[in-house]
Protein backbone atom coordinates (compact mmCIF):
# COMPACT_ATOMS: atom_id res chain seq x y z
CA UNK A 1 0.00 0.00 0.00
CA UNK A 2 2.05 3.15 -1.31
CA UNK A 3 0.55 6.39 0.28
CA UNK A 4 1.09 9.98 -0.77
CA UNK A 5 -0.83 11.42 2.40
CA UNK A 6 0.80 14.90 3.25
CA UNK A 7 2.21 13.87 7.32
CA UNK A 8 -0.42 15.78 9.11
CA UNK A 9 -2.99 13.36 7.48
CA UNK A 10 -1.33 10.54 8.86
CA UNK A 11 -0.71 12.10 12.03
CA UNK A 12 -4.19 12.78 12.27
CA UNK A 13 -5.12 8.74 11.30
CA UNK A 14 -3.45 7.71 14.52
CA UNK A 15 -5.25 10.60 16.65
CA UNK A 16 -8.41 9.18 15.36
CA UNK A 17 -8.05 5.76 14.60
CA UNK A 18 -5.84 4.58 17.36
CA UNK A 19 -6.01 4.60 21.09
CA UNK A 20 -3.81 7.48 22.85
CA UNK A 21 -1.24 5.58 24.90
CA UNK A 22 1.53 7.70 23.10
CA UNK A 23 2.36 11.25 22.37
CA UNK A 24 4.62 10.69 19.89
CA UNK A 25 7.30 13.59 18.07
CA UNK A 26 5.45 15.04 15.38
CA UNK A 27 7.53 12.92 12.75
CA UNK A 28 6.36 10.08 10.18
CA UNK A 29 9.14 7.99 9.24
CA UNK A 30 9.12 6.13 6.80
CA UNK A 31 12.80 4.38 5.91
CA UNK A 32 15.50 3.98 7.81
CA UNK A 33 19.69 2.47 7.27
CA UNK A 34 22.20 1.95 10.24
CA UNK A 35 22.14 5.51 12.31
CA UNK A 36 20.09 7.56 9.97
CA UNK A 37 15.37 7.27 9.38
CA UNK A 38 14.07 8.99 7.01
CA UNK A 39 10.79 10.87 7.18
CA UNK A 40 7.75 11.04 4.58
CA UNK A 41 9.22 13.70 2.50
CA UNK A 42 12.81 12.67 2.54
CA UNK A 43 14.27 14.77 5.48
CA UNK A 44 16.85 12.30 7.00
CA UNK A 45 17.75 12.54 10.55
CA UNK A 46 20.13 10.93 12.97
CA UNK A 47 17.66 8.49 15.35
CA UNK A 48 19.77 8.90 19.24
CA UNK A 49 16.03 6.87 20.49
CA UNK A 50 17.16 3.68 18.44
CA UNK A 51 14.05 2.38 19.40
CA UNK A 52 14.41 2.43 23.14
CA UNK A 53 17.80 0.38 22.50
CA UNK A 54 16.02 -2.30 19.83
CA UNK A 55 18.00 -0.98 17.09
CA UNK A 56 21.63 -1.06 18.31
CA UNK A 57 23.06 -2.88 15.27
CA UNK A 58 21.51 -0.03 12.99
CA UNK A 59 18.43 0.39 10.77
CA UNK A 60 17.98 -2.46 8.44
CA UNK A 61 21.13 -4.15 8.76
CA UNK A 62 21.85 -5.91 5.33
CA UNK A 63 23.13 -9.12 7.44
CA UNK A 64 20.23 -9.15 9.37
CA UNK A 65 17.97 -8.54 7.04
CA UNK A 66 18.86 -10.79 4.60
CA UNK A 67 18.73 -13.22 7.30
CA UNK A 68 14.99 -12.38 7.94
CA UNK A 69 13.93 -12.93 4.33
CA UNK A 70 15.94 -16.08 3.52
CA UNK A 71 14.14 -17.83 6.53
CA UNK A 72 10.57 -16.19 6.04
CA UNK A 73 10.90 -18.00 2.93
CA UNK A 74 11.46 -21.25 4.26
CA UNK A 75 9.21 -21.95 7.51
CA UNK A 76 8.28 -18.96 10.29
CA UNK A 77 6.32 -20.59 12.41
CA UNK A 78 5.60 -24.17 13.43
CA UNK A 79 4.73 -23.83 17.66
CA UNK A 80 6.45 -25.57 19.77
CA UNK A 81 4.47 -28.61 19.43
CA UNK A 82 7.14 -29.78 16.40
CA UNK A 83 10.78 -29.06 16.71
CA UNK A 84 11.99 -26.58 14.38
CA UNK A 85 15.68 -26.88 12.50
CA UNK A 86 16.33 -23.60 13.61
CA UNK A 87 15.63 -23.29 17.47
CA UNK A 88 18.42 -26.30 18.97
CA UNK A 89 20.89 -24.19 16.89
CA UNK A 90 20.10 -21.06 18.13
CA UNK A 91 19.70 -22.07 22.22
CA UNK A 92 23.15 -23.50 21.51
CA UNK A 93 24.43 -20.51 20.18
CA UNK A 94 22.90 -18.07 22.57
CA UNK A 95 24.08 -19.77 26.01
CA UNK A 96 26.94 -20.02 24.47
CA UNK A 97 27.67 -15.77 23.56
CA UNK A 98 26.41 -15.33 27.33
CA UNK A 99 27.92 -18.33 28.89
CA UNK A 100 24.02 -19.70 30.76
CA UNK A 101 23.18 -23.46 30.42
CA UNK A 102 19.71 -22.86 29.65
CA UNK A 103 17.51 -20.65 27.70
CA UNK A 104 13.65 -19.69 27.42
CA UNK A 105 12.47 -17.79 24.58
CA UNK A 106 9.57 -15.68 24.22
CA UNK A 107 9.23 -12.30 22.15
CA UNK A 108 8.86 -9.28 23.91
CA UNK A 109 10.59 -8.19 26.62
CA UNK A 110 7.75 -8.01 29.15
CA UNK A 111 6.91 -11.29 28.36
CA UNK A 112 10.48 -12.75 29.05
CA UNK A 113 10.36 -10.50 32.56
CA UNK A 114 7.11 -12.42 33.61
CA UNK A 115 8.83 -15.66 32.47
CA UNK A 116 11.35 -14.69 35.20
CA UNK A 117 9.54 -14.01 37.44
CA UNK A 118 7.34 -17.51 37.15
CA UNK A 119 10.91 -18.74 36.97
CA UNK A 120 11.86 -17.49 39.94
CA UNK A 121 8.50 -18.79 42.22
CA UNK A 122 8.96 -21.67 40.78
CA UNK A 123 12.02 -22.29 42.14
CA UNK A 124 11.24 -20.86 45.11
CA UNK A 125 8.74 -23.22 46.30
CA UNK A 126 10.40 -26.73 44.78
CA UNK A 127 14.27 -25.89 45.48
CA UNK A 128 14.62 -23.44 48.21
CA UNK A 129 11.54 -24.54 50.01
CA UNK A 130 9.34 -21.55 50.16
CA UNK A 131 5.76 -22.22 52.06
CA UNK A 132 2.84 -22.26 48.89
CA UNK A 133 2.04 -18.58 47.92
CA UNK A 134 4.32 -17.51 50.25
CA UNK A 135 7.17 -16.57 47.76
CA UNK A 136 8.42 -12.47 47.44
CA UNK A 137 10.77 -10.82 44.88
CA UNK A 138 12.05 -7.64 45.89
CA UNK A 139 12.56 -5.00 43.50
CA UNK A 140 13.89 -2.05 43.16
CA UNK A 141 11.96 2.00 43.37
CA UNK A 142 11.75 4.06 39.69
CA UNK A 143 12.32 0.57 38.09
CA UNK A 144 10.85 -0.25 34.68
CA UNK A 145 10.35 -3.91 33.59
CA UNK A 146 7.25 -3.89 30.92
CA UNK A 147 3.55 -3.18 31.11
CA UNK A 148 1.84 -6.29 32.38
CA UNK A 149 -0.28 -6.07 35.28
CA UNK A 150 1.87 -8.48 36.97
CA UNK A 151 4.81 -5.91 36.20
CA UNK A 152 2.87 -2.67 36.69
CA UNK A 153 2.13 -4.18 40.33
CA UNK A 154 5.27 -3.24 41.36
CA UNK A 155 5.79 -0.09 39.23
CA UNK A 156 6.52 2.94 40.97
CA UNK A 157 5.42 5.59 38.28
CA UNK A 158 1.73 6.79 38.68
CA UNK A 159 1.34 6.57 34.93
CA UNK A 160 2.05 2.82 35.03
CA UNK A 161 0.15 1.71 37.33
CA UNK A 162 -2.76 3.68 38.51
CA UNK A 163 -6.16 2.12 38.20
CA UNK A 164 -5.09 -0.96 36.35
CA UNK A 165 -5.69 -2.92 40.18
CA UNK A 166 -5.93 -5.30 41.90
CA UNK A 167 -2.76 -5.64 41.91
CA UNK A 168 -0.26 -9.10 41.71
CA UNK A 169 0.92 -9.76 45.83
CA UNK A 170 4.07 -10.91 45.89
CA UNK A 171 6.61 -8.40 45.55
CA UNK A 172 8.76 -5.70 47.70
CA UNK A 173 9.77 -2.75 47.24
CA UNK A 174 13.44 -0.76 48.23
CA UNK A 175 15.02 2.25 46.79
CA UNK A 176 17.28 1.70 43.92
CA UNK A 177 21.27 1.98 44.68
CA UNK A 178 20.41 1.06 48.37
CA UNK A 179 22.55 -1.78 49.55
CA UNK A 180 21.75 -1.39 53.39
CA UNK A 181 17.58 -1.34 51.77
CA UNK A 182 18.44 -4.81 50.43
CA UNK A 183 20.48 -6.09 53.29
CA UNK A 184 17.42 -5.64 55.64
CA UNK A 185 14.63 -6.88 53.67
CA UNK A 186 16.77 -10.53 53.06
CA UNK A 187 17.25 -10.44 56.64
CA UNK A 188 14.41 -9.62 57.86
CA UNK A 189 12.02 -11.96 55.14
CA UNK A 190 13.10 -16.03 54.65
CA UNK A 191 10.47 -15.92 52.41
CA UNK A 192 12.38 -14.02 49.32
CA UNK A 193 13.14 -16.12 46.19
CA UNK A 194 14.95 -13.12 43.77
CA UNK A 195 15.79 -9.82 43.22
CA UNK A 196 14.91 -8.33 39.82
CA UNK A 197 17.16 -5.18 39.00
CA UNK A 198 18.11 -3.14 35.89
CA UNK A 199 21.89 -2.62 36.25
CA UNK A 200 21.32 0.69 34.88
CA UNK A 201 17.93 2.29 35.27
CA UNK A 202 16.70 3.13 31.74
CA UNK A 203 13.20 5.04 31.99
CA UNK A 204 14.11 6.84 34.50
CA UNK A 205 16.84 7.93 32.48
CA UNK A 206 19.99 6.19 32.86
CA UNK A 207 20.30 6.25 35.92
CA UNK A 208 23.50 4.93 36.87
CA UNK A 209 24.01 3.37 39.72
CA UNK A 210 27.52 3.86 42.30
CA UNK A 211 30.27 1.56 41.33
CA UNK A 212 30.45 -1.89 43.58
CA UNK A 213 26.25 -2.19 44.00
CA UNK A 214 25.35 -4.58 41.71
CA UNK A 215 28.39 -6.62 42.90
CA UNK A 216 27.47 -6.11 46.39
CA UNK A 217 24.05 -6.76 45.54
CA UNK A 218 25.23 -9.99 44.27
CA UNK A 219 26.63 -11.30 47.10
CA UNK A 220 24.24 -10.58 49.81
CA UNK A 221 21.98 -12.81 47.13
CA UNK A 222 24.34 -15.54 47.28
CA UNK A 223 24.60 -15.06 51.10
CA UNK A 224 20.84 -15.46 51.66
CA UNK A 225 20.05 -18.29 48.41
CA UNK A 226 18.17 -15.62 46.76
CA UNK A 227 18.02 -15.13 42.73
CA UNK A 228 20.00 -11.81 41.47
CA UNK A 229 18.27 -11.41 38.53
CA UNK A 230 19.23 -9.08 35.86
CA UNK A 231 16.83 -7.48 33.87
CA UNK A 232 18.79 -6.05 30.46
CA UNK A 233 16.67 -5.73 28.45
CA UNK A 234 17.45 -2.69 27.59
CA UNK A 235 21.16 -2.25 28.48
CA UNK A 236 22.26 -5.96 27.16
CA UNK A 237 23.71 -6.56 24.01
CA UNK A 238 26.78 -3.64 24.05
CA UNK A 239 24.64 -0.54 24.40
CA UNK A 240 26.34 -0.04 27.40
CA UNK A 241 29.83 -0.62 26.67
CA UNK A 242 30.63 -4.65 27.11
CA UNK A 243 28.06 -7.06 26.52
CA UNK A 244 25.87 -6.76 29.52
CA UNK A 245 26.11 -3.96 32.27
CA UNK A 246 27.04 -6.69 34.34
CA UNK A 247 30.04 -7.46 32.76
CA UNK A 248 30.77 -4.20 34.25
CA UNK A 249 30.77 -5.66 37.74
CA UNK A 250 31.58 -9.12 36.37
CA UNK A 251 28.58 -10.95 38.02
CA UNK A 252 26.98 -13.81 36.16
CA UNK A 253 22.91 -13.64 37.31
CA UNK A 254 21.32 -16.13 37.97
CA UNK A 255 18.57 -15.26 35.58
CA UNK A 256 19.59 -12.81 32.81
CA UNK A 257 16.46 -11.05 30.85
CA UNK A 258 17.03 -10.06 27.12
CA UNK A 259 15.07 -8.60 24.75
CA UNK A 260 14.96 -5.37 22.24
CA UNK A 261 18.34 -5.70 20.76
CA UNK A 262 18.57 -9.44 20.63
CA UNK A 263 16.68 -9.24 16.91
CA UNK A 264 18.43 -5.79 16.43
CA UNK A 265 15.00 -4.54 16.28
CA UNK A 266 13.10 -5.91 13.36
CA UNK A 267 10.82 -8.60 14.73
CA UNK A 268 10.15 -9.43 18.83
CA UNK A 269 12.58 -11.77 20.10
CA UNK A 270 13.28 -11.99 24.23
CA UNK A 271 15.11 -14.93 26.04
CA UNK A 272 15.29 -15.66 29.65
CA UNK A 273 18.70 -17.34 30.28
CA UNK A 274 19.67 -19.47 33.40
CA UNK A 275 21.60 -22.56 34.88
CA UNK A 276 19.74 -26.11 34.04
CA UNK A 277 19.16 -26.64 37.88
CA UNK A 278 16.89 -23.62 38.30
CA UNK A 279 15.68 -23.67 34.57
CA UNK A 280 14.57 -27.04 34.98
CA UNK A 281 12.20 -25.97 37.68
CA UNK A 282 9.58 -25.00 34.48
CA UNK A 283 8.16 -28.71 33.12
CA UNK A 284 5.87 -29.44 29.68
CA UNK A 285 2.74 -27.76 29.91
CA UNK A 286 3.68 -24.91 32.93
CA UNK A 287 5.01 -22.12 30.18
CA UNK A 288 5.18 -21.27 26.55
CA UNK A 289 4.06 -18.89 24.10
CA UNK A 290 2.96 -19.76 20.57
CA UNK A 291 5.57 -17.46 18.69
CA UNK A 292 8.53 -18.03 21.37
CA UNK A 293 11.44 -19.78 19.67
CA UNK A 294 10.37 -19.71 16.26
CA UNK A 295 12.49 -20.42 13.49
CA UNK A 296 12.28 -17.28 12.24
CA UNK A 297 13.08 -15.63 15.41
CA UNK A 298 16.15 -18.21 15.82
CA UNK A 299 17.53 -17.23 12.70
CA UNK A 300 17.19 -13.40 12.84
CA UNK A 301 18.85 -13.55 16.76
CA UNK A 302 21.92 -15.68 15.47
CA UNK A 303 22.64 -12.96 13.05
CA UNK A 304 21.79 -10.09 15.35
CA UNK A 305 24.35 -11.07 17.82
CA UNK A 306 27.24 -11.54 15.26
CA UNK A 307 26.65 -8.61 14.12
CA UNK A 308 27.44 -7.11 17.59
CA UNK A 309 30.64 -9.23 17.69
CA UNK A 310 31.84 -9.22 14.29
CA UNK A 311 31.49 -5.16 14.07
CA UNK A 312 32.37 -4.91 17.60
CA UNK A 313 29.67 -2.78 19.24
CA UNK A 314 30.45 -3.34 22.38
CA UNK A 315 33.94 -1.61 22.30
CA UNK A 316 32.46 0.95 20.04
CA UNK A 317 29.68 2.29 22.39
CA UNK A 318 32.47 2.17 25.09
CA UNK A 319 35.47 4.47 23.67
CA UNK A 320 32.15 6.82 22.04
CA UNK A 321 30.22 6.87 24.97
CA UNK A 322 33.48 8.52 27.00
CA UNK A 323 33.67 10.80 24.01
CA UNK A 324 30.35 11.79 24.16
CA UNK A 325 29.61 12.34 27.83
CA UNK A 326 33.27 14.41 28.22
CA UNK A 327 32.19 16.48 25.16
CA UNK A 328 28.79 17.76 27.27
CA UNK A 329 29.94 17.66 30.62
CA UNK A 330 32.18 20.25 29.14
CA UNK A 331 29.35 22.16 27.57
CA UNK A 332 27.18 21.55 30.78
CA UNK A 333 29.79 23.89 32.52
CA UNK A 334 28.66 26.78 30.45
CA UNK A 335 25.01 26.01 29.92
CA UNK A 336 22.11 27.97 31.76
CA UNK A 337 19.65 24.56 30.72
CA UNK A 338 22.08 22.26 30.20
CA UNK A 339 22.67 20.22 33.49
CA UNK A 340 24.72 17.62 33.52
CA UNK A 341 25.02 14.50 31.58
CA UNK A 342 25.04 10.90 33.07
CA UNK A 343 25.30 7.13 31.50
CA UNK A 344 27.41 4.56 30.29
CA UNK A 345 28.99 3.53 26.95
CA UNK A 346 25.82 5.09 24.35
CA UNK A 347 23.04 5.00 26.70
CA UNK A 348 23.18 8.57 28.04
CA UNK A 349 20.91 11.47 29.61
CA UNK A 350 21.23 15.06 29.66
CA UNK A 351 19.11 16.66 32.89
CA UNK A 352 17.59 19.70 31.61
CA UNK A 353 16.89 22.60 34.32
CA UNK A 354 13.20 23.04 33.48
CA UNK A 355 12.57 25.77 36.50
CA UNK A 356 11.36 28.46 34.44
CA UNK A 357 9.75 26.42 31.73
CA UNK A 358 8.17 23.02 32.63
CA UNK A 359 8.61 21.90 28.52
CA UNK A 360 11.98 22.83 27.75
CA UNK A 361 12.79 19.39 27.37
CA UNK A 362 10.32 18.65 24.83
CA UNK A 363 10.60 21.77 22.98
CA UNK A 364 14.41 21.41 22.55
CA UNK A 365 13.76 17.67 20.54
CA UNK A 366 11.19 19.50 18.60
CA UNK A 367 14.21 21.65 18.14
CA UNK A 368 16.66 18.82 17.63
CA UNK A 369 14.26 17.49 15.35
CA UNK A 370 14.52 20.65 12.96
CA UNK A 371 17.96 20.14 13.09
CA UNK A 372 18.04 16.77 11.98
CA UNK A 373 18.35 14.60 15.30
CA UNK A 374 15.58 12.57 16.95
CA UNK A 375 15.57 12.11 20.62
CA UNK A 376 13.09 12.08 23.44
CA UNK A 377 12.38 13.62 26.87
CA UNK A 378 11.72 11.15 29.56
CA UNK A 379 10.05 12.42 33.26
CA UNK A 380 9.85 16.07 31.32
CA UNK A 381 13.24 17.03 32.05
CA UNK A 382 15.77 14.62 31.03
CA UNK A 383 16.68 13.99 27.21
CA UNK A 384 17.95 10.43 26.72
CA UNK A 385 20.43 10.27 24.04
CA UNK A 386 20.87 6.33 22.44
CA UNK A 387 22.79 6.24 18.64
CA UNK A 388 22.67 2.91 16.88
CA UNK A 389 25.84 1.55 17.43
CA UNK A 390 27.01 1.69 14.25
CA UNK A 391 27.54 5.36 14.61
CA UNK A 392 30.92 6.46 13.50
CA UNK A 393 32.92 9.47 15.72
CA UNK A 394 32.60 11.80 12.81
CA UNK A 395 29.20 11.53 13.03
CA UNK A 396 28.59 10.92 16.64
CA UNK A 397 31.02 14.47 16.57
CA UNK A 398 28.46 16.11 14.27
CA UNK A 399 25.65 14.94 16.72
CA UNK A 400 27.40 17.03 19.46
CA UNK A 401 27.21 19.83 17.50
CA UNK A 402 23.32 19.60 16.53
CA UNK A 403 22.75 19.35 20.33
CA UNK A 404 25.22 21.99 21.42
CA UNK A 405 23.87 24.46 18.44
CA UNK A 406 20.18 23.68 19.26
CA UNK A 407 20.36 24.37 23.24
CA UNK A 408 22.75 27.48 23.00
CA UNK A 409 19.68 28.64 20.48
CA UNK A 410 16.86 28.04 23.61
CA UNK A 411 18.94 29.66 26.32
C1 LIG B 1 7.20 1.53 26.08
C2 LIG B 1 11.15 3.26 28.89
C3 LIG B 1 12.82 2.44 27.41
C4 LIG B 1 12.70 -2.18 29.56
C5 LIG B 1 13.22 -3.04 30.51
C6 LIG B 1 11.56 -4.63 30.08
C7 LIG B 1 10.98 -3.83 29.11
C8 LIG B 1 11.55 -2.58 28.85
C9 LIG B 1 14.44 -2.64 31.29
C10 LIG B 1 9.76 -4.29 28.38
C11 LIG B 1 10.93 -1.70 27.86
C12 LIG B 1 10.56 0.33 26.79
C13 LIG B 1 9.15 0.03 26.42
C14 LIG B 1 8.64 1.33 25.85
C15 LIG B 1 9.42 2.40 26.52
C16 LIG B 1 10.60 1.70 27.05
C17 LIG B 1 11.55 2.43 27.75
F1 LIG B 1 11.14 4.53 28.49
F2 LIG B 1 9.99 3.00 29.36
F3 LIG B 1 12.06 3.11 29.82
F4 LIG B 1 13.32 1.59 26.64
F5 LIG B 1 13.63 3.35 27.83
N1 LIG B 1 12.64 -4.23 30.76
N2 LIG B 1 11.25 -0.52 27.67
O1 LIG B 1 13.26 -0.96 29.32
O2 LIG B 1 10.03 -4.63 27.06
O3 LIG B 1 7.74 -5.51 26.54
O4 LIG B 1 8.40 -3.29 25.68
O5 LIG B 1 9.47 -5.37 24.77
O6 LIG B 1 6.68 2.41 25.40
O7 LIG B 1 6.60 0.87 26.93
P1 LIG B 1 8.84 -4.70 25.97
Amino acid sequence: MESNLSPLHIMELENRYGAHNYHPLPVVLERGEGVFVWDVEGKRYYDFLSAYSAVNQGHCHPKIINTLLEQAKKLTLTSRAFYNDKLGIYEEFVTRYFGFEKVLPMNTGAEAVETALKLCRKWGYEKKGILDDQAQIVVCENNFHGRTTAIVSFSTDPDAYTHYGPFTPGFIKIPYNNLPALEKVLSENPNIAGFLVEPIQGEAGAYVPDDGYLNACYEVCKAKNVLFIADEVQTGIARTGKLLACDYENIHPDILILGKALSGGVYPVSAVLSSAEIMNCIKPGQHGSTFGGNPLAASVAISALEVIKDEHLAEKAFQLGIIFREELSEFCKTSKVAEYVRGKGLLNALVINNSSYKDLAWEICLKLKDGGLLAKPTHTNIIRFAPPLVITEAQLKECLEIIKITIRGVE
